[in-house]
């Protein structure tokens, strides 16, 4: 094989341990029209072209290989998610069409829900009380290719976990619909399938007796957390806007600590709206420091940007230059790791942002 200054020849420079980004080739199939806010329907700000930037940076910027994800057996969703979810998600659009051909035109978006007093254990036979079953807002639209993407993106994250599984320091799931809303039998906040958590349930599989999963998207992970809240071998540290005033208000307050055997193994760090890097990472030590002593032996990401000062729905005041000592403070915890893509809706920069984590972690 060449030498190294060979190699440097050529266009695609040579990076020893570069770090491997698993790409969704199927995401821009969910491309939802309107979200609910404020009584009316405006555009998605989840939309196709934030995944496409952040893989034109990558590119751009030459930072590893980018690849397919394998194929997984639907044994590996249902590590996470409850068959009867999953079967929900496979099937929706084509049972939304067939209750009138002209649904084809627009997307699914639930409108009643099973709130306190109600039975979520009979599964309706009305598609509409089956879209609120399984599911707790009015923001994440369900479209034709709404499963697909979501599955791939799934392998996506897999993929990544099986690279650290198999050695690998680092590996980058780079995939939307978006996952750490999710919970193991509902879709929200953009949200379909859990990314993070897949992630972290591949790793425990594959041996691994403790796995921390940090997330630093600006919303709680809320699904994330109740995925694990009582499980001692899943830490769930994040960072985030105070559930109080900010996006999913019901869950991510400071005293949520664990249940039972977990207990101890769920930091919830909320901040106020215009907080900086300087106390956002402040924060940041706080979430390490426990994964530390949790003794995790290996890191999931929730990697989302929208903690941006430029981002339109959220409030923290990163810059992208702090993204930079994000990553190499990331890579300096030492810890194999696996980066998953989640929020970040000021599109035009959400590129840089993502991609100066990937480039300063190395
Ligand atoms: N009009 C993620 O970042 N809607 N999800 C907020 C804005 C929900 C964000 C209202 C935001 C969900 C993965
Ligand atoms: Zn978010």
């Amino acid at each position: 094989m060449g030498s190294p200054m060979r190699a440097c020849k050529l266009a695609q420079p040579f990076i020893p341990h570069a770090m491997i980004t698993f790409y969704n080739p199927h995401h821009a199939l969910h491309q939802g029209q309107f979200e609910m806010f404020r009584g009316a329907l405006v555009p998605c700000h989840e939309v196709p072209a934030r995944a496409d930037h952040v893989l034109a940076e990558l590119q751009r910027r030459h930072l590893g290989p980018v690849r397919n994800p394998q194929p997984f057996a639907a044994a590996a969703l249902e590590s996470i998610h409850s068959p009867r979810y999953l079967k929900f998600l496979e099937t929706a659009w084509s049972q939304w069409v067939a209750l009138d051909p002209a649904n084809a035109a627009h997307d699914a978006l639930p409108s009643v829900w099973p709130t306190r007093g109600f039975r979520t254990d009979v599964e309706p036979d009305n598609f509409a009380a089956r879209m609120g079953l399984y599911s707790f807002d009015a923001g994440s639209p369900l479209t034709s290719g709404t499963w697909v993407a979501a599955r791939a993106g799934a392998e996506c994250a897999l993929s990544a976990a099986d690279q650290i599984a198999q050695g690998a320091r680092a590996a980058f799931a780079l995939s939307r619909p978006p996952g750490h809303h999710a919970g193991a039998d509902f879709f929200g906040g953009y949200c379909f399938l859990n990314n993070a958590a897949l992630a972290a349930q591949y790793l425990r599989n594959s041996g691994l007796e403790r796995v921390a999963i940090l997330d630093v998207d600006y919303h709680h992970g809320n699904g994330t957390q109740a995925i694990f809240y009582d499980r001692p071998d899943v830490f769930f540290a994040s960072l985030h806007g105070d559930p109080r005033t900010e996006y999913p208000f019901f869950l991510g307050h400071a005293d949520e600590t664990g249940l039972g055997a977990g207990e101890g193994a769920n930091l919830n760090l909320p901040m106020p709206r215009g907080t900086a890097y300087p106390e956002w990472s402040d924060a940041l030590e706080v979430a390490l420091a426990a994964i530390g002593r949790f003794g995790a032996q290996a890191l999931v990401i929730s990697l989302g940007v929208d903690t941006f000062a430029g981002d339109p729905i959220s409030g923290f005041a990163l810059q992208s230059d702090d993204y930079l000592r994000l990553g190499e403070r990331l890579a300096a915890v030492g810890l194999p790791t696996v980066l998953v893509f989640e929020g970040g809706y000021a599109v035009d920069a959400v590129g840089v942002n993502a991609v100066n984590v990937l480039q300063a972690f190395g």
